[in-house]
Parts: C-alpha cells; structure tokens; sequence
C-alpha cells in the first residue's frame, strides 16, 4: 500500500524519525512545521493521510485537527494525532476534534504502520462510497448521517478463552455504555451474525482457537464480513497481530489493554463502520432515486431517455422495430379539482400498476412526468403496438379506480398515440414527436382512445 503522508511536527527531528519509518514502507513524506503550513499543503496537495504533533506554538494540534475538520476541502483527509505518552487524556480529546486515530510518542513501528494501514484501507472504501454518492447526489438524494446514528453505544462480542481477561474488558465496555458479550458468557458464536454486532474483539493470546484462522474465517463469510476485528496481543505477538491486519483484522490492542485506549479503539471502529455502512445505505438509495419515479415507482424521465436511445440503437443495429405508446390521463385536471390533489395521486398509482400489469416484461414503462406515461416497447412493430396500446386503454377504461381517501370509485380513461421506427435516420426527439402528434388525434378525437402515426 503506498500514499502521500503529511507529518506535522515543530520539532525537525520528529519530523525526520517519522519521515524515515514512513520512507522505509514506501510512503511518499511531505513535512510541515507548524499548523498553518499543514492547512495550506493539506489544501494544496490533499494528502492520503496527516501525522499531526499535539504540542506545538501557536496553533496546536487540536485547533489545527478542528480547522482540517470544518473545511470541507480537507475535512475527508484522516487525522492521526501524534501525542505525548503520558497524555492518555489527549487521546479522547483527538478524537473529539474530529482525528480518526491517535499514536502515542515515541512512535512505535509496528503501532505506526497498523494505524496508517487500517486508515487507508478504511479510507479508500470510504471516498469510493463517497464518490458514488456524490454522483448520486446530483440526482437529488440529499441527506446527512446524523451524528446519533454513529455514534450510538456499540455492540461488542468479545472471543478471549481467558475468563479474566475476557470479563475485564467486558465490564470496561459495559461502564461506558457500551454492550459487551463474551464468548464464555454466550457459549458459542453461531448466531454472531444475527446479534448485531458491530466489533469483535479477539484474543491472540487464547490457547483453545486460532485467532488469526478465526479472522480470516469472519471476513470470508458473508454475514460476518462487515464486522470490525480488534485483535488484542502481547508485545510478543505482534508479528502475528501483524498478519491479522493483513488479513482484515481493523486495529490491534496491546495488553495489558488500558481503559482509555480501548475505548477509544471501540469508539472509532464503531463510527467508521456505521460511517461505511450508511454510505453503503445511501449509495443504494442514491441510485435507485435517480431512476425511478418516488410517486409511482416507474422509471423516470432521466431512465426513459438512456434507455430510449439504448432501445432504439439495438433496434437500428440488429434490424429489429420498436414501438412507444405514450399515454396522458383525460380530464385529470378534473380529478384533482373535484377530490383533492392527494386522491389524483392515488389515481397515478393505481394507474401505475394498471400499465405494469397489461405489457411485457421486455417493456419499460416510465413516467416522464405529470399524467404523460410512455411505454417503450422493444421488438415490436407499429400494429402489435397499437393492440398493446389499445390492450392498456381498456384496462383503465374497463373498471372504476378505487381511491382509499373517501373510499369512492372514479372512472378513468386515457388517450394513447403510437409511433414506430422508421430507420437509422430516425432519432428519439422525432419518434416521441410522432407519438406525442397522435396522442394529440386521439384527444382531439374525443379521447378514451388510440392513434398512430403511420411511418
Ligand atoms: P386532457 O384530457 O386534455 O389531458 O386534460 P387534463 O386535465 O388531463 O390535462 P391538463 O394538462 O390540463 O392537466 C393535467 C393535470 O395533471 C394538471 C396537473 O395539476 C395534474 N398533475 C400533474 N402532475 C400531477 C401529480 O403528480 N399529482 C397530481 N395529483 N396531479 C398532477
Ligand atoms: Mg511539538
Ligand atoms: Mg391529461
């Protein structure tokens, strides 16, 4: 894995201990000196990732991490806060400043390499979710990940074969507020899944499993893969620790775990995870918001078009027709007027699910907006079009629409016109306008029927 990192120290040969670690795992080492220099090359050059120094003059560390934080230019950038050892009551504060991580002084090559890895593993997931989203976004799905929602109490599942140890962090977890089981308290771990966990914390140091088989197993599986892993080890196991990074392990405790730091692991694993999962969410959404109409649950304006023209290349390219039958609700002005805009709503989905029922499953039917709906139908010529239109025009005119609001019964119709492809020369704006010119016969021809425009 290799990125840019900025180190932030005052003193040079922090700066230069840091750059040489960095160096020798082939990371890229920009310097700063102090917190202004850090905004403006966090600005300029958007590092992968910030070291940054607590101590400095002037502006500190955490002032620095709070700017970093409110600028939505850099705020995406993770923070690792850099503090002195005896500070464990610093660590907290990073995190509340908004920093994703922090190292204690003297910088310790292993710790080091398990942050700054876990990080950018964790980032590149994040700012490609984020991407996703933000092209999701331009097509209207807004909303912002409360900060509740990341940061409720965590669940933990806590898989160390030493009732001592085990029960230690569970109690620590529990006092914050946190809901701790241990594996000797559940007895196994088959429904893992089904429980909700958010964090695993799992033992190196137990005797009775294989704690690195037991990570690699959890991040195969399906149902599990989305847990975060904290493993905890002895000093001499950190090799091992090592591996579990590799294998998708989140971040490693060294015990004696000290109340403060698991804390402060628990809580930024929980909030990286949940971060992840509601952009995941989101992304989804996002997605699905920009395709389909929210009223109806057809597709909308933005999908007729893509596949419109997707429809008609394949149709020029393999020699095949295709036909559109656009559709406008008569006199629904009249319906809003007479039962209210919420009824007339009613009757657009009930009309929604009348088109769906009554084509092929090759067809799209979209709602390009208002009472207009267009059914683009691949494979098929003008006369098979104008039954199919014809086949929908009865199945509206035929049965009253049962609106809920007033329980009432109201008869609908619709006008429909049909136009087919002519040929390569033929683009989507002229077939739609052929349509939308038959549509208009069959209105001014005294609506509730089909036309089409002969090709
Ligand atoms: P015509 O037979 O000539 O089509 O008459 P019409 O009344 O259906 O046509 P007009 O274009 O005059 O009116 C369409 C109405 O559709 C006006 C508008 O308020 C209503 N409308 C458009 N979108 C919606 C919607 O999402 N919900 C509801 N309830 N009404 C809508
Ligand atoms: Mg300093
Ligand atoms: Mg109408």
């Amino acid at each position: 894995m290799s990125a840019r990192v900025l180190v932030v120290d005052d003193i040079e040969a922090n700066r230069r201990l840091l750059q040489a670690k960095l160096e020798a795992q082939y990371f890229t080492v920009m310097h700063a000196e102090n917190g202004q220099q850090a905004l403006d090359i966090a600005r300029t050059e958007k590092p992968e990732i910030i070291l940054l120094d607590v101590m400095m003059p002037g502006m500190d560390g955490y002032e620095t991490c709070k700017r970093l934080k409110a600028d939505p230019r850099t705020s995406f950038i993770p923070v690792v806060m850099v503090t002195a050892l005896s500070d464990s009551e610093d660590r907290v504060r990073g995190l509340d400043v908004g920093a994703e991580d922090f190292l204690t002084k003297p910088v310790d090559d292993f710790a080091l390499m398990a942050r700054v890895g876990a990080l950018l593993r964790y980032n590149a997931v994040a700012s490609e979710l984020r991407q996703r989203q933000a092209s999701g976004l331009k097509a209207g799905a807004v909303e912002v990940i409360s900060d509740e929602e990341i940061s409720r109490p965590s669940r933990v599942f806590i898989i160390d074969d030493n009732p001592r140890t085990s029960l230690r962090m569970a109690n620590m977890l529990r006092d914050d507020g946190h809901v701790a089981t241990t594996l000797l308290e559940a007895g196994d771990m088959s429904n893992l899944a089904d429980m909700g966990v958010d964090i695993l914390i799992l033992s190196i140091s137990s005797q009775s499993f294989d704690a690195l088989k037991l990570c690699a197993h959890f991040k195969m599986t399906e149902s599990t893969r989305s847990i975060s892993i904290i493993l905890v080890c002895d000093q001499s196991e950190r090799q091992k620790a090592g591996k579990g990074l590799d294998i998708g392990a989140s971040d490693v405790i060294i015990s004696p775990v000290d109340r403060q730091e698991l804390m402060a692991r628990v809580r930024t694993q929980t909030r990286r995870s949940r971060y992840i999962d509601v952009l995941r969410k989101r992304v989804d959404r996002g997605l699905e918001l920009s395709v389909i109409d929210q009223l109806t649950g057809l597709y909308n304006r933005r999908y007729m078009v893509s596949q419109l023209q997707q429809v008609m290349h394949r149709s020029v390219m393999g020699g095949k027709p295709v036909s559109v039958v656009m559709c406008d609700i008569d006199h629904f002005k009249s319906v809003n007027d007479t039962y209210g805009h919420d009824v007339g709503d009613e009757v657009l989905v009930e009309l929604a699910n009348r088109l769906r029922e009554n084509v092929r499953p090759m067809d799209i039917v979209c709602r390009p907006g208002g009472e207009e709906f267009l059914v683009i139908m691949p494979d098929t010529p003008g006369d098979l079009a104008c039954a199919a239109a014809e086949r929908i025009r009865r199945a509206v005119a035929s049965a009253p629409f049962h609106v809920s609001s007033g329980s009432r019964d109201i008869s609908i119709t619709l006008s429909a016109g049909v136009s087919t492809i002519t040929g390569d020369q033929d683009t989507m704006a002229d077939l739609t306008k052929r349509a939308d010119t038959a549509l208009y016969q069959a209105k001014s021809a005294g609506r509730n029927r089909v036309e089409s425009i002969a090709a």
